[in-house]
């Protein structure tokens, strides 16, 4: 190890190495230590943000020990490392995660509070960490989680953008996007100014022949941006594992600014290349399941694929093994095609950089690369423009071709004059420009490739990766059905309901072992149990409405039946056809005698999401929601019989108010389009029942939880081509139920009729793709059974507790150990047993 102190020091080192705190009294001295000393506050002026950041900077030096000693353990050993490319890791807040991992949240609500602040208040501060946009990232985050809770030696790779998903608000009932600016104070990443990449764009490749007659190509006159590291300790629950994430940040090359532009006047050009460098990280694109195919976009895949390449491979050539190891080494999971220039950026360094020829190359690139696809929707499936690509990577360009060429004559070999099968399978789409198809790129640089949910897995080995299973065979293509970290998703969100649950199992060790959960339904029975139960799901639903009243001044009553759908909003997921069967719900009620009222069950819709600022047809239901809500929630007549909620800025922290309060969550996307989601099994491990298509991950739980215990509805995903067929060609008859909301839209029920006629023309008018229509009547025929099934609240309540005990499956652990043993072929590395330990 390089820059090391010479032995004879090391037992000074030893002696005054940092310590952990480890007792109340200990905690509270680095508590105000860091407000006097860190932050230069005193007891006078320490308001609610400083106890926040004096108890964060607390617990991040704690983090900070163990990460030390996790990197040094797994730098000594040096075993394979698993690296997790992905753009987004939407890690919401880091301080009570931190608390919980350790095991010192006790301690500290004590310490804090002795302090004259309280937990809630102090936890509330923090700004969530927002690098993402729904599904994707938050899987990214779970995964951290388990990867460091299972000890392995793993690093996130992603960009550090000044600016995360935007924040919601809804003005007048529209959708307006305000920059969230999260970086002002954020305590848990370390600048690493000494670790610094430069990247090239632009320029050109020349060939040359070496003395002994070797071709080579080098990239050369290009712009260079640097790449600084900034590093997050992510701890793991109940270990001292505590992994690295890494984020890049982008930086001028030559410094600050240009001081001959300055001298000369040209002010404003002495800081063009600054600001032109650091724009590559400056923002997370705002969309989910859409590519637009912008440059700064493929900038910022460049970038960020590169530097973390080059730290990797910078880290494996310390090792001195040779290049035929790098697999053994190194397993690098591609999360989604956004890091597939990862594949020709690694065979350019093995080729122009090592001088490995091309075949021996190529091995390592395959055996290194694992993805994972998380969409089958034509709009996310990205595709770079050849001119685009030459322009700003034109090595890659060749290297890509090459590839192609190469792969091409291989497919020719095995199916010969299959002009078709080569065509279709091509990385380059002949297209008007022509076009790189990433996902066969990455399909072709990986050896495995996995959905994420059975039915998704499935699908894509008989739609979009068809001809590549006739090609590889079956056993290239896996499923690894997602999972969430019961850590964030049960202990965090719902303490109360954790602890009962390790009260009745004798312990936490269903935290690391969510199957153990099982043992729940031993309890069915047990009335005290029950009851403890019921009122913890009560409890929920207050603590809900009451940040319901607080955010949004409306008042719910926390006896009614709690119906949530919150997820990014989009045609695919169906808030429409909800929002639709609110206003079926809302006539309804209307048209009922008071004696009839009596009789209803009390509901509470409630919707939140972000529809991705471009996307007009998303915006548009936000605006129906908002709309419907405001005349619903006027209507004396109706009380407490139906409110609508939109719940402004719906992102991670407030997920773990929400997720613990559904009596029933909505999960209804048209079948055959939601690859897994993951929200649904957050919702039924908090005690929710779900309403759901036979969609993504809906299918299993329904195969875990049992028929009796899930509401499906809706066409099956092998309908939904003869559906769409059908609508196309012969119209259809609207179901008069859904006519009926349909006309009262039109007619300015809910505001001004034109707003809303693109969004119901879409199903009338304009082939209904997304089967809104289809599955309106099941919809709402089922949305009465859910009615009917809440007025036995014995029953329901059994549901809901076998559901809780059947979730076992769904933890991200399970999906890491599969990654791990099926994909990545890696093992843990517990950290080393401390003296006396
Ligand atoms: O839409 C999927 C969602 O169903 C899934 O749960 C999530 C994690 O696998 O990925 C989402 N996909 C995307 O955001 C874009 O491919």
């Amino acid at each position: 190890v390089e820059a090391s102190i010479p032995e004879p020091q090391r037992e000074a080192w030893k002696k005054f190495s940092a310590q952990e705190f480890s007792s109340k009294e200990e905690f509270e001295k680095e508590v105000v230590r860091h407000i006097e000393t860190t932050l230069a506050r005193s007891l006078f002026n320490c308001d609610e943000a400083a106890a926040y950041a004096g108890t964060a900077l607390a617990f991040r030096d704690r983090l900070v020990i163990e990460w030390n000693k996790t990197q040094q353990n797994q730098t000594f050993a040096d075993p394979k490392r698993v690296y997790y490319l992905s753009l987004e890791f939407l890690m919401g807040r880091a301080l009570d995660n931190a608390m919980l991992n350790v095991g010192m949240k006790d301690i500290a609500q004590e310490g804090v509070s002795e302090l004259g602040f309280r937990m809630e208040d102090i936890i509330s501060q923090e700004r969530d960490a927002a690098l993402g946009n729904g599904g994707l990232g938050r899987l990214a985050a779970c995964f951290l989680d388990s990867l460091a809770t299972l000890n392995y030696p793993a690093w996130g790779y992603a960009l550090r953008y000044r600016y995360g998903i935007f924040k919601q608000e809804i003005i007048d009932g529209y959708q307006v996007e305000i920059p969230d600016y999260w970086l002002d104070f954020n305590p848990w990443e370390f600048p690493r100014h000494d670790v610094t990449v430069d990247i090239q764009f632009y320029g050109n490749v020349r060939k040359y022949m070496d003395d002994s007659g070797k071709q080579w190509s080098v990239w050369e006159n290009g712009e260079i941006v640097n790449a600084v590291a900034y590093d997050a300790p992510i701890p793991g629950y109940g270990t001292k594992t505590t992994n690295n994430l890494r984020l890049w940040s982008s930086k001028a090359s030559h410094g600050e600014f240009d001081f001959t532009k300055f001298n000369s006047g040209e002010y404003e050009a002495s800081v063009a290349d600054q600001q032109r460098a650091e724009t590559i990280s400056a923002v997370l694109y705002p969309n989910d399941s859409l590519e637009r195919g912008k440059e700064l976009r493929l900038k910022q895949q460049y970038f960020w694929c590169a530097a973390s390449l080059s730290d990797i491979v910078r880290r494996f050539k310390k090792s001195k093994k040779p290049w035929s190891e790098f697999p053994n080494q190194v397993a690098i999971q591609l999360n989604d095609t956004h890091p597939t220039l990862a594949i020709p950026e690694l065979q350019r360094i093995l080729i122009d950089g090592e001088g490995l020829d091309w075949e021996e190359a190529w091995s390592i690139v395959q055996k290194t690369f694992g993805y994972t696809n998380h969409t089958v929707l034509p709009e996310a499936l990205e595709k770079w423009s050849v001119p685009l690509i030459q322009h700003l990577l034109p090595r890659h360009l060749q290297i890509i071709y090459e590839i192609n060429a190469r792969f091409l004559q291989w497919v020719e070999k095995k199916f010969p004059k299959d002009r078709d099968m080569l065509a279709s399978v091509s990385i380059i789409e002949e297209t008007q420009p022509k076009m790189v198809r990433m996902a066969y790129l990455a399909v072709i640089g990986s050896h495995k490739v996995n959905g994420v949910a059975e039915l998704h897995s499935d699908l894509i080995k008989t739609t979009i990766f068809k001809d590549f299973v006739k090609i590889y065979g079956p056993d290239k293509f896996t499923n690894v059905t997602n999972g969430i970290t019961p850590r964030r998703w049960l202990h965090q969100a719902n303490p109360r309901l954790s602890e009962l649950i390790a009260n009745k199992l004798g312990g936490y060790d269903f935290l690391t072992d969510l199957t153990l959960l099982h043992k729940l339904e031993n309890f069915l029975d047990d009335k005290d149990f029950r009851k403890e139960f019921q009122e913890i799901k009560y409890a929920n639903k207050v603590r809900l409405a009451k940040y319901i009243k607080e955010a949004q001044g409306i008042s719910v009553n926390p006896a009614s039946l709690f119906d949530i759908q919150v997820k990014r909003m989009h045609e695919y997921k169906r808030q429409q056809l909800n929002v639709f069967g609110v206003i079926h719900r809302y006539l309804q009620l209307k048209d009922m005698s008071p004696e009839e009222r009596k009789k209803v069950q009390p509901r509470v819709s409630i919707f939140g999401g972000k529809a991705a600022p471009g996307y007009w047809m998303a915006k548009t239901v936000i605006h129906l929601i908002n709309q419907v809500s405001a005349v619903v929630n006027a209507d004396k007549d109706i009380g407490d019989l139906l409110k609508v909620v939109f719940l402004e800025d719906y992102n991670v922290s407030k997920a773990e108010i929400i997720v613990p309060a559904s009596d029933i969550s909505e999960h209804i996307s048209t079948a055959g389009t939601e690859a897994s989601g993951t929200s649904n099994m957050k919702f039924v491990l908090n005690g929710g029942l779900v309403i759901g298509t036979c969609d993504g991950a809906n299918i299993e739980i329904t195969r875990e939880v049992g028929e009796d215990n899930i509401f499906l509805f809706g066409n099956l995903a092998e309908d939904v081509e003869d559906l769409r067929h059908a609508h196309f060609y012969g119209g259809f008859e609207l179901d008069s139920q859904l006519q009926r909301v349909f006309d009262e839209i039109r007619n300015g029920r809910f505001g001004d009729a034109g707003q809303f006629s693109a969004l119901v023309n879409s199903i009338v008018e304009h082939g209904d793709y997304y089967l809104v229509s289809d599955d309106f009547q099941s919809y709402v025929e089922t949305q009465n059974k859910i009615d009917e099934a809440y007025k036995n609240q014995e029953e329901w309540l059994t549901k809901t507790i076998t559901c809780v005990a059947r979730m076992g499956f769904f933890s991200s652990d399970r999906c890491i150990e599969e990654y791990a043993q099926e994909i990545w072929n890696t093992e843990p590395l517990p950290p080393p047993k401390e003296n006396g330990a």
